[in-house]
């Protein structure tokens, strides 16, 4: 389609939420574009609202490239450091509303005013409240902010100019944030007008028994799964996770963006995040590196807080250190058993065939990727040790979740793969993952 951008062997993408272009441009350098991530995303780059919240962001007064991240100069940098390191930039971008106030000033001084809105008449004060009404979803405000008027030829030029701007910089892809409160038609006419194909992924929120679907918009770009974040949530959390075999039933695994998490189900519940005991949030984050399902995989690299309105820690400026964050920063991108499963993803790549999958109870499940990688993880509270069969060539691997493979040893564990078969023990709550792009001799 005229606006889709293909996704390259590095399917993953880090959702910076919230960092200073700075902070993101020094990250792609140091450790982003090194550890093989493909894309990194920005929070929106628009000026916005005044505020310390971090939501002041999704409330845009102007396209003016100044927010409390950085100025237009800096997001330039940032992309260009980013390419440099071999990683492509997704900005979050607001299609479908202004702020909610009707006058104030933004962060580069912009004033501003209320004018090309929808009004939609059809709840008191315009807000959308029935999801059942596709009409409401579509024409009224999310949250009572200022309903940009998508089916007007001014708004569509706008938006196109806005998003083409962002082009200019080399901008690679963009989220478009609250794409299910836009009519597909509309997407698609502002798409048309774009002078490049950018990567688009849209949120579109998957409600029970809604008219607006993901399935709606999957011919515009890809659609964020949320009917995936719940299911691995509600598996982990205690379900059971052998539940995961067959994921076939949303949008097809081509058409989705998936994740553990983003920022708002990081805030609202219904998903894995760092707050879940037991180490879910890792496992669930191993699974959906393994897993073949979704385009593309985000991992979301955010930062400790106590509110829901509390704004990043250093003003934004991300830190991290070794294999983690400091300073309040989580820096989840650099975990070692994340990154060593980005490895892991890139490394079989999309189309390997899910195989040899068992589960002895159902809180374990083991799983390859034909003849490239193979992955046991071990959601049950005592440890799981037996003789797994897979399709790996015999050799000498290093697990990815416990360590990497330097010059030939395993910082972590290492398994020995002879005849189709492997012996080893997956501590309780954790998982191990091997390919044939970490081979290496360990101590175990
Ligand atoms: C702030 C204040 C508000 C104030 C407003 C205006 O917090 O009190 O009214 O300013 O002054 C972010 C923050 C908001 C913030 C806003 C603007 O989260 O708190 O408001 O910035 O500063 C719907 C939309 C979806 C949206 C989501 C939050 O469809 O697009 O609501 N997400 C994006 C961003 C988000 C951002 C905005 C949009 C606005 O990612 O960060 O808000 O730019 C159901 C519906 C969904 C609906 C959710 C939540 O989902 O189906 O469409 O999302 O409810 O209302 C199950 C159900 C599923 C349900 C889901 C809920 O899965 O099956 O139906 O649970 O988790």
């Amino acid at each position: 389609l005229h606006s889709r951008q293909s996704v390259g062997a590095k399917s993953v993408i880090v959702q910076m939420f919230e960092w200073t272009w700075n902070s993101i441009a020094a990250e792609c350098t140091n450790f982003i574009g090194p550890a093989g991530y493909g894309y990194v995303q920005t929070s929106p780059p628009q000026e916005h609202i005044t505020g310390t919240q971090w939501w002041t962001d999704y409330q845009p007064v102007s396209y003016i490239l100044t927010s409390k991240r950085g100025n237009r100069a800096q997001f330039q940098s940032m992309i260009q450091a980013c390419h440099n390191a071999g990683v492509l930039v997704i900005a979050d971008t607001l299609f479908n509303h202004m702020t909610g106030s009707t006058q104030g000033t933004g962060v580069a001084g912009s004033t501003f005013t209320k004018y090309d809105f929808h009004m939609c008449g059809l709840e008191p004060g315009n807000i959308i409240v029935n999801y059942d009404n596709e009409q409401e979803v579509w024409t009224c405000e999310l949250d009572g902010l200022a309903d940009l008027a998508t089916d007007t030829t001014y708004v569509r030029g706008r938006l196109a100019e806005y998003a083409n701007d962002l082009m200019s910089l080399g901008i690679d892809g963009l989220r478009l944030d609250a794409a299910k409160s836009i009519p597909p038609a509309d997407l698609e006419a502002i798409s048309a007008q774009f002078t490049k194909k950018p990567y688009l992924t849209q949120e579109v929120i998957f409600g029970n028994g809604e008219p607006v679907t993901p399935e709606l918009y999957t011919g515009i770009g890809n659609v964020q799964e949320f009917r995936y974040t719940f299911a691995l949530s509600s598996a982990f959390s205690g379900g059971g996770i052998s539940s995961l075999q067959n994921l076939n039933s949303w949008i097809a695994s081509s058409d989705a963006n998936v994740f553990v998490t983003n920022h708002d189900t990081e805030r609202d519940g219904g998903a894995l995040t760092f707050q879940s005991p037991s180490n879910e949030y890792v496992t669930g984050m191993i699974f959906s590196l393994a897993y073949p399902y979704g385009n593309t995989v985000t991992i979301l690299s955010s930062y400790q807080f106590s509110t829901f309105d509390d704004g990043a820690p250093n003003g934004g400026a991300g830190e991290c250190s070794g294999t983690g964050g400091t300073g309040g920063w989580l820096c989840q991108h650099r975990w070692v058993a994340v990154t060593g499963m980005v490895g892991f993803r890139n490394h079989v790549g999309p189309t390997a065939a899910l195989t040899n999958w068992v589960s002895p109870q159902s809180q374990q499940i083991a799983f390859g990727r034909g003849s490239l990688g193979f992955v046991a993880i071990n959601n049950a509270d005592s440890a799981w040790s037996t003789t797994f069969t897979t399709s790996l060539p015999a050799g000498s691997y290093c697990d990815v979740v416990s360590g990497t493979s330097t010059s030939g040893k395993c910082t972590g564990l290492g398994i020995t793969v002879s005849g189709g078969k492997f012996t080893a023990t997956v501590p309780a709550r954790s998982a191990i993952a091997i390919h044939t792009g970490a081979l290496g001799t360990g101590s175990g």
